[in-house]
């Protein structure tokens, strides 16, 4: 039984937002509607990202969309956040397609790049000719990133690549790769390059057997020596901190997009409990228990929203702080993935079937509680932020 996504504003947060901030909203839960939620199931059970798609949100302004200048659309934040609601609504993996290439390639570019950089590559990304990707995780360092092995060298009027990136996003269908690196003969200081996928020694290979994020592809990455021109090095990028620059506007994303994650999950589970008769040939709506999970749902959801609007206002206004981001990701993906587990109860058996979008949902926020920073990870980034103590 197919059901309609009807929205979700219990008190009345619509008119929180303006004009503009709704038009987008709406025209982005359209596009959604008509086009990714018809072929989200087949792309989830084939494991397969809906390439075909990739146009049609370029010409919607959905890449780089918060950036100024080279074709993009020039959104505030608080309009980028609806679109990424709306995208994870649909599915977390489109989502994430969007995230690394508006917030973790082009935005990089956009801050520490040079203007032949920016030529080059931000208006054929936002046009979604070209694809990127970002390496930072490695094998061996996930949470602790500025432990990475990957190295690169400066070698004439060129740099030399060596290293190890997994769990990357778009890995394999990117043109080019944002790769961070320790400079051998720069003290090892962190730096931002780009890596087009033709270099000889640069190979990327998916990661097969996902139970998550299906719809969206997951790579590893090799680079055994990997010659690139020094124009390829992001000039500005310096320090572990220009990559959690990059991670902040990812997670802000996120933490609008697993409220459209948790919306998809409530609304099904709501007008399933309505239609759905046990005992008495009553709908299981009208019982206690199932009310109060209805209940939790909706007042998680409609926090969710007021923490991350507030924090987009506040980004908007440059007045944001990353542990204010860190607390909309933390406290967002977990609520999302509550009401993903209570939603799949309400459904009963028919929640674990893909004709619900419920388990899908389930699934991919799996992986979004653990990338851009686990849950715990942000707990201890929040806990630092109000104590002034370093506990990872
Ligand atoms: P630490 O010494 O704390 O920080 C190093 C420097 O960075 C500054 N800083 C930040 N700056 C901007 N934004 C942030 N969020 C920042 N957090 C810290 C900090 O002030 C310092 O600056 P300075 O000037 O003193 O040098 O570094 P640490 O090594 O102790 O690590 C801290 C920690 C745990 C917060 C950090 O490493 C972390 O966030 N770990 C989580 C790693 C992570 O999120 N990885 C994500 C990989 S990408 C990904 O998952 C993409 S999924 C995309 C998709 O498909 O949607
Ligand atoms: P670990 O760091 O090994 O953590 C394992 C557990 O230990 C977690 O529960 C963690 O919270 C806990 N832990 C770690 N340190 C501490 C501590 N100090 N105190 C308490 N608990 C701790 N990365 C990229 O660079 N680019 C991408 O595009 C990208 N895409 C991804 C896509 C998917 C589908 C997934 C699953 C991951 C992706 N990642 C990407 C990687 C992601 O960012 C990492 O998985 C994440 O940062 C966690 O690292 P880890 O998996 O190595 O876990």
């Amino acid at each position: 039984m197919a059901l309609k996504f009807r929205g979700v504003d219990f008190i009345e947060f619509d008119t929180l937002l303006n004009d503009d901030e709704r038009l987008v909203r709406d025209t982005s839960r359209k596009f959604i509607e008509d086009n990714l939620i018809p072929i989200i199931e087949e792309c989830n059970r084939a494991g397969r990202f809906p390439r075909e798609l990739v146009k049609p949100m370029a010409d919607l302004g959905f890449f780089g969309a918060s950036l100024t200048g080279y074709g993009c659309a020039g959104m505030s934040t608080v309009e980028y956040g609806l679109v990424t609601q709306e995208l994870e609504r649909g599915d977390s993996g489109v989502r994430s397609f969007v995230s690394v290439q508006s917030a973790l390639v082009m935005y990089p570019i956009y801050a520490f790049g040079s203007d032949e950089q920016k030529d080059l590559w931000l208006p054929a990304m936002q046009q979604g000719e070209k694809l990127g990707c970002f390496g930072l995780t490695e094998p061996d360092f996930g949470s602790n990133p500025g432990g990475m092995r990957t190295r690169a060298r400066k070698v004439g009027n060129e740099y030399v690549l060596n290293g190890e990136k997994m769990w990357i996003t778009s890995g394999s269908i990117a043109d080019v790769a944002v790769i961070w690196a320790k400079v051998e003969n720069e003290d090892n200081n962190i730096r931002g390059f780009l890596v087009e996928a033709n270099r000889p020694g640069f190979r990327a290979f998916d990661i097969h057997g996902k139970w998550s994020l299906r719809a969206s592809v997951t790579s590893g990455l090799s680079m055994q020596d990997v010659h690139i021109p020094e124009s390829n090095l992001l000039p500005k990028s310096g320090g572990l901190k220009s990559p959690l620059m990059c991670l902040n506007q990812a997670r802000y994303g996120i933490a609008w997009g697993a409220i459209g994650a948790a919306m998809s999950c409530y609304d099904c589970a709501l007008q399933y409990s309505q239609l759905r008769k046990q005992f008495h040939n009553e709908p299981i709506a009208s019982r206690q228990l199932v009310q109060e999970k209805l209940a939790w749902m909706i007042s998680e959801i409609t926090k969710a929203q007021l923490l991350v609007l507030q924090v987009g206002r506040l980004k908007d206004q440059d007045k944001v702080q990353h542990q204010h981001i860190s607390m909309a990701k933390r406290n967002n993906v977990w609520m999302a993935l509550e009401c993903a587990r209570l939603s799949r109860d309400i459904l009963g058996a028919n929640g674990i079937a893909d004709e619900y979008p419920i388990m899908r949902h389930m699934m991919n926020l799996e992986s979004v509680k653990t990338y851009e920073g686990t849950h715990d990870i942000h707990t201890l980034i929040i806990g630092n932020s109000v104590t002034g103590i370093d506990a990872f």
